[in-house]
């Protein structure tokens, strides 16, 4: 998960290093950079005062003093004044000369809040989407875990991006538990593609007739020997001709996880990674089912994160940066 969207206040966050949306002078004034400062106690205005200030799309680093992240970045995002002033790329240059300097002060770990979209004035949803996909492009050359902290969702028009109809198809397709329930133990073991390891389970749940399910479990002695979960996700890197940080990064997940699913061959991942794996091999929803089956798990309609992954894959959405602006949107866990 090297980039995450959170909702929370900055200030209390655990991470290496958190990101103030300061003014020029570095002496501290309203939004979160009162935040940062109240939290973090008057040494931080202290350090701040042997800056010399700071200009706009520049950054300075200090010690957090009270907070519980080691570094803030002070950085000074412009005011926005209609975008023919070259807003845009100040904002950039913000969040890359903050990236700059938590990769030489040896963070894995930074928080941003979206500078410049409060009283500096950017649109908020721009401002969101140069946070993001700023962000992204220094994530592709480095590794670090990022936060961006939205801290009032409203305005940011996030998760609008490829996903227009979402909420008519939750409304379609999201059923509650009860009726899961009801669907599952009438018709779902009748399927051809639940496994006998299904049945079985089936039977332990009185859904399918105990003969049934030991009947098949003595005809087919041999069902261990499928595919693994991780043999599918190797198999799959190389068919689509991709390399493992290809498939990673896109996947967001951190390479650390990925090496120890490339070496046991009987991984058994989280139900996200299994998805965000899937999601990044592009499969289609044949094998993604495969493949989730592969580590225990099955897309529910009665599950919210369900219903708008199988929305993305009907939609040929990919992007798992897309996908979790969605998620962010129904306050669901993102990946
Ligand atoms: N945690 C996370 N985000 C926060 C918090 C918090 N505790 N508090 C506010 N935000 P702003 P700017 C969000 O106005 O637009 C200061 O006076 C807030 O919702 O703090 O870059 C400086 O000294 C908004 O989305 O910064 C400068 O003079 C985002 O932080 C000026 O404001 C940025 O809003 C800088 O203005």
């Amino acid at each position: 998960m090297p980039l995450k969207i959170i909702r929370q206040d900055i200030t209390k966050l655990e991470c290496d290093a958190i990101v103030n949306a300061a003014n020029s002078s570095l002496l501290g004034g309203g939004g979160v950079d009162g935040a940062i400062h109240r939290a973090a106690g008057p040494k931080l205005l202290e350090e701040c005062r042997g800056l010399g200030g700071c200009q706009t799309g520049d950054a300075k680093i200090t010690y957090g003093y009270n907070l519980p992240a080691k570094y803030v970045i002070h950085t000074v995002g412009p005011v926005y004044a209609g975008g023919n002033r070259g807003e845009r790329e100040l904002l950039i240059s913000c969040y890359k000369k903050s990236l700059d300097l938590a990769l030489s002060h040896g963070c894995e770990s930074v928080a941003f809040p979206l500078i410049s979209s409060g009283v500096y004035g950017y649109p908020k949803p721009e401002a969101f989407r140069v946070a993001v996909d700023t962000c992204l492009e220094f994530l592709k050359e480095n590794e670090m875990l990022i936060y961006i902290v939205v801290f009032d969702k409203h305005g940011y028009n996030i998760g609008k991006k490829n996903f227009a109809d979402l909420d008519e198809f939750i409304d379609q397709n999201y059923v509650s538990e009860q009726e899961e329930i009801f669907k599952s133990s009438k018709n779902a073991f009748d399927l051809p593609r639940f496994s006998k390891a299904k049945k079985i389970a089936g039977m332990v749940a009185g859904a399918v007739p105990c003969d049934e399910a030991i009947c098949e479990s003595i005809e087919m002695p041999d069902f261990e020997l499928d595919e693994s979960f991780t043999e599918m996700v190797l198999r799959k890197i190389d068919e689509k001709g991709m390399t493992d940080p290809e498939c990673y990064k896109r996947a967001n997940i951190d390479r650390k996880l990925f090496s120890k699913i490339r070496s046991d061959i009987h991984y058994r991942p989280s139900k996200m990674t299994a998805m965000a794996l899937g999601l990044s091999l592009e499969l289609p929803m044949n094998e993604f089912e495969e493949l989730l089956q592969k580590a225990g798990f099955a897309l529910s309609k009665s599950d919210m994160t369900d219903v708008i992954i199988d929305y993305a894959i009907r939609h040929k959405i990919y992007d798992i940066f897309a996908i979790n602006e969605a998620l962010f949107s129904k306050d669901l866990a993102t990946f």
